[in-house]
């Protein structure tokens, strides 16, 4: 570091800066609009590793994924207009999973100022002179409250510019505690309750605050359910688990919902998947009683009103619970009959074809360490691990709440970076894994053993099952030609076998996982799945008889 008060460059204040604030590591792809950068970084490899990813989407989705899975804001820099515009899809992934995120866009002066399309903060930096105070309010915005994505551009003019000045502290994370107040009326709540859930969600979760959680759980005898794409904030074989509330959800835990007396909901967002598209928690005023707990107040009465709004972080509120005093004798049925719920829909199911997705994730659920992270982005394949794969802990899932594709090539990039430790297996369907294939390129150049695993349909599948069930029929642009992705992986000069049927799935993953260990390189295993295998539930066949019927 140049220390304080020496002649620094802006680019050069910006990598102190991020030393600082305890980056180690950023995700970019390079543009001549922040060479400084760059050069700065050079200078700072030791303390940084840079990791270049080959789209600006991948390099951004990447930074995202790395936060979901350290808890720290994830870094990236792209240049300005086409390498922004493709990064953003990160930004607004980031966005909607409260995920810290700091993006730094390399700008030309007056060119492409403000991109209210992000969404959430957006700056420019102007002044050598200033780059610690915009630098430090980003993280601070990234991290504090509910978490989310903040966008500063730098213009390139400025980033050679010098300047003399003090450096500054790491940012600190800024989180509300519940009142005593608040948690003598939630105790008053759950006395009167029969019937009561938990829903947990959101970010700024700890290791210590799940512990607290559970402890809370047990002492309280409380069901608890986890909300889309964050199932894995509770272990997901302990006996208060009762499942995930989100695309594809059991329905008897969708009625549990509705006829719960009190949803005490702790850091989910209550959006579009957590509620049944708002039918099981109806806005604005929910017919259970609403125990709302978010890290940000603006998230608080935004879609429903509570019988009590409590802006909590989560290791505050959780820390708080375990002392807190609950009798659970009244609801202990109602619990044991959740997770007999529970169980029952998790057993395997059939579909059709010679490949059976369910004993896959059934086998990848038994085979796989207790720390193995799966990573995988949307499309109707995600339907089966969410279902069948049962989360053992804190940051064991990344997945995008967005919904959004393209995702779990990057994400496991980034994940066996932050982690190169541990398991970490990408899960994608053939539409997904093609929106960011090109980065098996980065896990191959750094030696990264991500097992990939593609489930092949020929089709975009999602979109043909809401085609089916709307213009039952009348198949249009849903359908997929797609590359032998075994031969593709291979060209990448990554591992690459093909599954066929159930039983070689076990020894190709086997296969792949002695290949990567001995290599240091990734493997990619294309399941093929029967195209009618459209949910772990129906069939492309009856979506399409029920549709035609009327
Ligand atoms: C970036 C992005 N583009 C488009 C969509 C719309 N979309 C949702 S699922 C889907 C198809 C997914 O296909 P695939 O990955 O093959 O999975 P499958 O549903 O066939 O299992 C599409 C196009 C989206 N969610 N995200
Ligand atoms: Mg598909």
């Amino acid at each position: 570091m140049a220390g304080t008060g020496s002649l620094r460059t802006a680019a050069q204040i910006l990598v102190d800066a991020l030393k600082i604030h305890g980056v180690d590591t950023a995700f970019c792809v390079p543009g001549e609009s922040y060479l400084a950068v760059l050069d700065a970084l050079y200078d700072a490899r030791e303390a940084i590793r840079l990791i270049v990813a080959r789209q600006d989407g991948g390099a951004a989705y990447m930074a995202e994924a790395w936060a979901k899975v350290t808890g720290r804001p994830g870094i990236c820099f792209v240049t300005r207009g086409p390498g922004a515009t493709n990064g953003s899809i990160g930004v607004h992934t980031a966005q909607q999973d409260s995920t810290p995120m700091i993006l730094f866009i390399g700008q030309v002066p007056g060119e492409f100022a403000d991109r209210e399309s992000f969404q959430e903060w957006v700056a420019q930096i102007e002044r050598a002179d200033r780059v610690h105070e915009y630098v430090s309010h980003a993280f601070h915005l990234a991290m504090s409250g509910r978490p989310g994505p903040v966008v500063l551009a730098l213009p390139e003019d400025v980033l050679t510019q010098t300047a003399s000045v003090p450096d500054v502290a790491p940012y600190q994370v800024v989180q509300a505690s519940p009142s005593a107040s608040d948690l003598e009326r939630l105790r008053g709540l759950l006395a009167r309750s029969r019937q009561p859930l938990v829903i947990l969600g959101g970010t700024v979760w700890t290791r210590e605050a799940c512990r607290d959680l559970q402890a809370f759980a047990e002492s309280s005898g409380l069901p608890i359910a986890c909300s889309f794409r964050f199932q894995d904030l509770f272990d997901n074989r302990h006996g208060h688990y009762v499942g995930d509330v989100g695309i594809g959800i059991n329905p008897k835990l969708a009625e549990r919902v509705r006829g719960a007396d009190l949803l005490l909901v702790i850091g989910a967002r209550l959006g579009e998947m957590t509620t049944g598209a708002y039918t099981l928690v109806e806005p604005p005023r929910p017919k259970q009683n609403l125990v709302h707990v978010h890290a940000g107040a603006e998230e608080l009465g935004r879609v429903y009103q509570g019988e009590l709004l409590i802006n909590s972080g989560m290791p505050q509120i959780a820390a708080a619970l375990k002392g807190l005093n609950v009798d659970g004798s009244a609801w202990r049925a109602w619990r044991e009959q959740a997770r007999a719920d529970y169980l029952e829909w998790t057993k395997p199911t059939a579909n059709p074809g010679r490949v059976q997705l369910a004993e896959i994730v059934a086998w990848l659920r038994e085979r796989l360490p207790e720390d193995a992270i799966i990573a995988n982005g949307a499309g109707n394949f995600a339907g089966w691990i969410s279902r069948f794969y049962r989360y053992p802990g804190l940051r064991t899932q990344v997945a995008p709440t967005n919904g959004s594709m393209g995702y779990g090539v990057p994400a496991g990039v980034a994940a066996k970076v932050a982690h190169p430790e541990r398991v970490v297996v990408s899960i994608n369907g053939d539409g997904d894994f093609l929106m960011n294939g090109q980065e098996l390129a980065t896990a191959v150049q750094y030696g990264l053993p991500v097992i990939f695993v593609v489930v092949n349909n020929g089709m975009y599948g999602t979109i043909r099952m809401h085609q089916e069930r709307d213009y039952p029929a009348r198949v249009y642009g849903t359908a997929l030609q797609n590359p032998d992705f075994a031969a593709l992986a291979r060209a990448y000069g990554a591992h690459g076998a093909t599954v066929e049927e159930t039983a070689q799935f076990a020894p190709a993953f086997e296969r792949a996982a002695r290949e990567t260990a001995s290599s240091g390189k990734p493997a990619l295993i294309e399941v093929r799945l029967d195209p009618q295998a459209i949910t772990t539930s129906t069939t492309l066949d009856a979506i399409r008889a029920r549709a035609l019927k009327g």
